[in-house]
């Protein structure tokens, strides 16, 4: 569930506690670990571990693992951003689907805060953003945590899985698990008047546990967001997928939808079925992935 300075706390599997008194600090084993390896085990692994000796003494194979920030055997990856305060940021969220998508998690978009803003503006933020992102599917949920707004749908549809929260700083993520937990265990603050920033509350992973099948994870907020290192162009595919279904249209077959011509990816754009936002954050993300 946590690790501070090479220990690691466990929760018993069936225990009933989420607070700091129920989980055991183990040391790992020594012939579990590989010199300087970063990954010998992780926030999220589900281990075998010696409660007199305090060590872990087996680690499970792992469904999955991200690596920023470092959690393994996730389901869904949580992106919240708030709708103002600070305001919510398309460039970056754009950039975190380029990274859940190259690591074949899925998305659930969270947007926090919805009592800032008034019906009309939620509703013309959500066309918008239905508009950008037609052909990525990944739910959507308003919610406010002030308002106790779309938090039951939120929490029945993570029932029985693993998701991480991520998103810039001061966006609500431990103020959302605070409250699915019913307790205030994590520390939250308030957005600085003066740069509508976050202050970087949060500073480690942790799991948390909301019901028999259900965990939750707390994550720091960002700053700046890295683009996924594509070694091939043929993987901006993966990263994109919502341009995947017309590109099969292109005329070149190693396409990349800049200046080809009879490129289906254009001529998307052009008539309103590829919204220009993407297009663009497409063209800017091929100078980062491909030129630094
Ligand atoms: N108005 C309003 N404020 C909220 C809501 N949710 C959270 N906040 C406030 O937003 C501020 C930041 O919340 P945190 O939960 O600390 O944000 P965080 O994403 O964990 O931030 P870091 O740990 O710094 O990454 C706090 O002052 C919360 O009270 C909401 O639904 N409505
Ligand atoms: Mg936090
Ligand atoms: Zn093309």
């Amino acid at each position: 569930m946590r690790k501070i300075k090479g220990f690691y706390y466990i929760l018993e599997e069936h225990a009933k506690h989420l607070e700091e008194e129920s989980l055991h600090e183990c040391k790992l084993r020594g012939s579990l670990k590989v010199k300087n390896n970063k990954l010998n085990c992780i926030i999220g692994d589900i281990v075998e571990f010696d409660e007199n000796e305090k060590v872990i003494t087996a680690i499970y194979d792992r469904k999955n693992f991200l690596h920023r920030p470092l959690l393994s055997n996730i389901d869904y990856i949580g992106i919240l951003f708030a709708i103002k305060s600070p305001n919510f940021d398309f460039t970056n969220f754009q950039k975190m689907l380029l990274r859940a998508n190259e690591q074949d998690i899925s998305v659930i978009l969270i947007i926090s805060k919805i009592d800032l803003v008034s019906q009309e503006e939620l509703s013309n933020f959500l066309k918008n953003l239905n508009n950008i992102f037609k052909d990525n599917h990944f739910p959507i949920f308003p919610i406010s945590i002030k308002e106790n707004i779309g938090l039951k749908d939120f929490e029945n549809y993570i029932h029985g899985k693993s998701i991480t929260i991520s998103g810039p700083s001061g966006s609500g993520k431990s103020s959302l698990i605070n409250n699915l937990l019913g307790e205030e265990i994590l520390e939250t603050n308030e957005v600085s008047n003066k740069t509508s920033r976050g202050r970087h509350t949060t500073t480690e992973s942790r799991f948390f546990k909301i019901d028999e099948s259900t965990f939750i994870i707390d994550t720091p907020g960002f700053s700046t967001i890295e683009f996924p290192k594509l070694k091939n162009k043929k993987d901006l595919e993966k990263i994109f997928p919502d341009f995947l279904k017309f590109s099969h249209d292109c005329k070149f077959r190693d396409c990349i939808h800049v200046n080809e011509p009879n490129c289906a990816i254009k001529e998307n754009v052009e008539n309103g079925n590829i919204s220009k936002v993407r297009y663009d954050f497409y063209l800017y993300s091929l100078n980062n992935i491909f030129n630094n």
